[in-house]
């Protein structure tokens, strides 16, 4: 089994992974890890934060001469910011007027600022957003970054792009692989593949900056080179979408999590929704269409996983919304905290990152686990079977 712990506040000294269970002997290169946290750092609807951040990684354990050697691996990532935020982070224990004056009370609607505070016992929503805070995608992405050369390693490759902004979706349907991957190198600042949407796109973000409001949107990712049999139909909690679609929810501001073409086949014949199957001489068999997403059954069929994240508009708003006072229990505007306008575009990585993760545990889960090359055998042994 492959696990991994995040650690951090957004405003502390760093951010930490741990990653366990990651098999021996695969290459991994730091600038391809830091290829990854550039992914995350820029792009349209970015906050001040990323100004400020450089996101390098420190590798502390579990990597030697270029490779895994199947101990933890840990990875470190400062925050630059921490140096400007005083004793308002301070460990250790502080006079009563430093935490008054620290002290955030009015917490935003959608973000979970109230749950927490009576969650916790706090008297302060700060002890919350610090954690709740997307800045802990900066150790996912690390890790992600781990997943990633993983899976390169075994042929499987993971990319993702902006399918839609706010009101403005893409309406291409002609696109395969070779175009998600470009997305980045098309537009950095929007991921779209679609040039003229994308100008539209960085607009519309502009336009509600200006307004003061904030924008959600969906990303599709898209992981090829899969072998067939990864999860299984037999028990809940081996299905693999339900893996998936966990691991994607779990990303912050992710509302829905959709596999292939989930939420339009549910309007649809079958006839129109499942993917007929057809004979191919070099991996025995194939299909024309792939709106089931590369999985059926909580299996994957080998075609292309494609998942979809939909991702609410942030909840920090610099027009703030009505909320209550924790303290004073009066009506209030919410806090307004620095924070971006549209997380979208650097949310993909993010996404490519869990989908990583997912599926490396469940390759380790069917191949083995300590060896990059044991793994490599067994799975041409098996596909050779399956053909
Ligand atoms: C983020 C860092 C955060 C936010 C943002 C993402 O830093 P700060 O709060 O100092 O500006 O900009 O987090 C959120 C959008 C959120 O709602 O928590 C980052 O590193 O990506």
């Amino acid at each position: 089994m492959i696990r991994f712990l995040t650690s951090g506040e957004s405003h502390g000294p760093a951010l930490t992974v741990t990653v366990e269970g990651l098999p021996a002997g695969i290459p991994i290169s730091l600038d391809g890890i830091h290829a990854e946290m550039k992914k995350r750092m820029t792009g349209s609807g970015a906050g001040g934060r990323m100004l400020i951040e450089t996101d390098e990684v420190r590798i502390l354990s579990g990597i030697r001469f270029g490779k895994t050697i199947g101990s933890p691996v840990t990875l470190l990532i400062e925050n630059r910011d921490y140096k400007n935020w005083g004793a308002t982070m301070s460990a250790s224990e502080q006079p009563d007027e430093v935490r008054a004056a620290a002290r955030v009370t009015k917490p935003r609607p959608g973000h979970t600022d109230l749950a927490g505070v009576q969650k916790y016992a706090f008297d302060d929503v700060r002890n919350v957003l610090e954690r709740a805070s997307a800045r802990e995608t900066t150790a996912r992405v690390a890790a992600g970054a781990l997943f990633k050369q993983f899976l390169a390693a075994l042929g499987i490759e993971i990319a993702s792009h902006t399918i839609r902004i706010g009101h403005l979706s893409l309406k291409r349907r002609d696109y395969g692989f070779d175009d998600v991957k470009a997305s980045y190198a098309t537009d950095p600042e929007t991921r779209c593949i679609d040039a003229a949407l994308a100008q539209q796109m960085r607009d519309l973000i502009k336009d509600t900056r200006m307004r003061m409001d904030t924008l959600g949107g969906i990303v599709e990712t898209w992981a090829v080179g899969v072998p067939v049999g990864l999860g299984s139909y037999v028990h809940f909690d081996r299905r693999l979408d339900g893996r998936i679609a966990q691991a994607l929810m779990s990303i912050q501001s992710v509302k829905a999590v959709e596999i292939g073409d989930g939420i339009l086949s549910a309007g649809l014949p079958g006839s129109e929704v499942h993917d007929e199957i057809i004979p191919d001489g070099s991996r025995g068999f194939d299909r024309n269409t792939n709106r089931a997403g590369g999985i059926e059954g909580g299996v994957t069929n080998g075609m292309p996983i494609i998942v979809r994240v939909y991702h609410k508009p942030i909840s920090t708003l610099y027009k703030p919304m009505n909320t209550v006072d924790i303290l004073s229990r009066e009506p209030v505007k919410a806090t307004v905290e620095r924070s971006d306008i549209c997380i979208v575009p650097r949310g993909g990585v993010v996404s490519e990152a869990m989908l990583a993760y997912v599926l490396s545990n469940a390759l380790v889960e069917k191949f083995g686990g300590d060896v990059i090359g044991d793994i490599q055998a067994s799975i041409r042994t098996y596909l050779a079977r399956i053909r």
